[in-house]
């Protein structure tokens, strides 16, 4: 076999993802601003923490810490989502997950690019949400009918991304000229169009029926609308964004401050109003703005099992039921409060938590196995001090925060009713491809990881 020089796929999203990093702080200032106050919380709180910095030295690397981990985008037609997901094969990112919005009001069902795998997660973490626009869901059949001419008619691929999709697809990968190219290329799909493609009119008529559908329908490209840095500390971060002269939004979506972190907590700053220009019959481009773009922060903590999913989503649904957060933030204390009372039923240790099967770990011998016949289960190991676990970290999304975030960023005034209609099978239809469920996904990785220290044990028990 003839040895190809290929880049590793992990390489060409680390690259790709450093020059989205870079073209977002140039496009938007404050995203700028909002990196800043995050390396400062992350390295105070790295400083306040000497358990928190090491086992972060030894898991990760530091340096890294407060580096992207998502970014965001809407599509509008099956084609796009079919292409955008062969260009982020060539970057090792993968669809996993499938996620229905509409149930919170928010006409499109999404899935998350992603690397898969501990080494790939490591080397770049990564990862796109990514939204197709439901226009099924739009009541109006004539407009329905003209935003659906006006997207068939958009390419947001360069020819130059299209060419090295096919090239790297038939060949198996890119070598590092081309891969720099495919970056390049690729960016360009993800670039804010300041020039609308559509008339002012039809802009307006398209976000009166929702502004969602005019941000997708109105552009030439699905503009990344959001960057998502990793924090070590989301309450610090999100009190000190009005010194820094950033909207949050109103609360932390997600579940409570707590000992053992679960799933994932997020927040944003509200986003901007910017200047964009509509092409009008008159031939003139004609003044106007659009809100869309945003920054985010992001703090994970350990993926839950089946079974501590439906606790989570109960004792979410039990803590709205007090209060519904207001999206003025008038009752964010409130909010914050009877979510931490809610959320009591949930034990917060590892032990716990382990017992109780809620969340999956990571298992791995210990400095005492060394030189030792290992001998029984996997608890007998554990409670011998022969075998130790970690929580394995929430890689993905949730659809109830999801939809705060877009409610947040779309302006609050305009939650809106749809029938809830997962359509897993037409999305992936659409895809091209089947998504990956992440519940099976995690089962897997500790179940590797279990095997791999019982096989080591048996491994060294007969070579004693
Ligand atoms: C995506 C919102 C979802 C998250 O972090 O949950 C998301 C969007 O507004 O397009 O990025
Ligand atoms: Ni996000």
């Amino acid at each position: 076999m003839k040895a190809n020089n290929f880049v590793p796929a992990d390489e060409i999203r680390a690259a790709f993802s450093r020059a989205m990093s870079a073209m977002y702080r140039d496009e938007v200032p404050a995203y700028g601003t909002l990196m800043e106050l995050v390396s400062k919380v992350n390295a105070a709180t790295l400083e306040a923490d000497d358990k928190l910095r090491t086992s972060l030295t030894e898991t990760d690397s530091l340096e890294r810490i407060s580096e992207e981990r998502h970014g965001a985008i809407r599509l509008g037609t099956p084609q796009e989502l079919s292409t955008i997901c062969r260009l982020f094969a060539v970057m090792g990112m993968w669809p996993v997950g499938y996620y229905d919005l509409s149930e919170a009001g928010v006409p499109v069902h999404s899935t998350a690019f992603r690397p898969v795998g501990d080494a790939s997660l490591k080397r770049n973490p990564f990862r796109v949400f990514t939204s197709l626009l439901r226009l099924d869901l739009i009541a109006d059949e004539t407009l329905r009918a003209e935003a659906k001419v006006i997207l068939d008619a958009r390419q947001i691929f360069t020819p130059g991304a299209l060419a090295l999709i096919e090239k790297a697809e038939a060949e198996g990968g890119l070598n590092a000229a081309d891969a720099e190219t495919f970056v390049a290329e690729a960016l360009e799909t993800f670039r804010w169009h300041d020039r609308a493609n559509v008339d002012s009119p039809m802009y307006k008529r398209l976000h009166d029926a929702h502004r969602l559908i005019a941000d997708v329908v109105s552009f030439k490209g699905p503009h990344i609308n959001h960057l998502t840095p990793r924090t070590l500390d989301i309450d610090a971060v999100q009190t000190q964004m009005p010194d820094y002269g950033i909207a949050p939004k109103a609360v932390v979506e997600g579940p409570p401050t707590r000992q053992c972190p679960i799933l994932l907590r997020q927040t944003s700053f509200k986003a901007l109003e910017e200047p964009v220009s509509f092409r009008d019959s008159d031939g003139n481009w004609k003044l106007g703005s659009h809100t869309a773009r945003f920054g985010e922060i992001e703090q994970r903590g350990i993926a839950l099992t089946p079974k501590g999913r439906a606790l989570y989503d109960e004792l979410l649904t039990a803590s709205r039921a007090i209060v519904r957060p207001a999206a003025d933030g008038s009752n964010a204390a409130e909010y914050a409060a009877a979510l931490k009372q809610a959320f009591t039923p949930f034990p917060d240790s590892w032990d716990k938590i382990r017992l109780q099967k809620l969340g999956y770990f990571s298992y791995r011998l210990t400095g005492a196995a060394e030189g030792v016949v290992l001998d029984g289960d996997l608890e007998t190991l554990i409670a011998d001090g022969l075998v130790t676990f970690d929580p394995i970290v929430y890689e993905d999304f949730l659809p109830v925060s999801a939809a705060g975030i877009f409610q947040s960023n779309l302006g609050d005034d305009q939650a809106q009713d749809f029938t809830a209609s997962p359509n897993q099978q037409r999305f992936e239809d659409d895809l091209g491809a089947r998504v990956l469920n992440e519940f099976d996904h995690y089962a897997q990785i500790e179940q590797d990881s279990i095997d791999a220290s019982l096989s080591a044990s048996l491994a060294r028990s007969a070579a004693e």
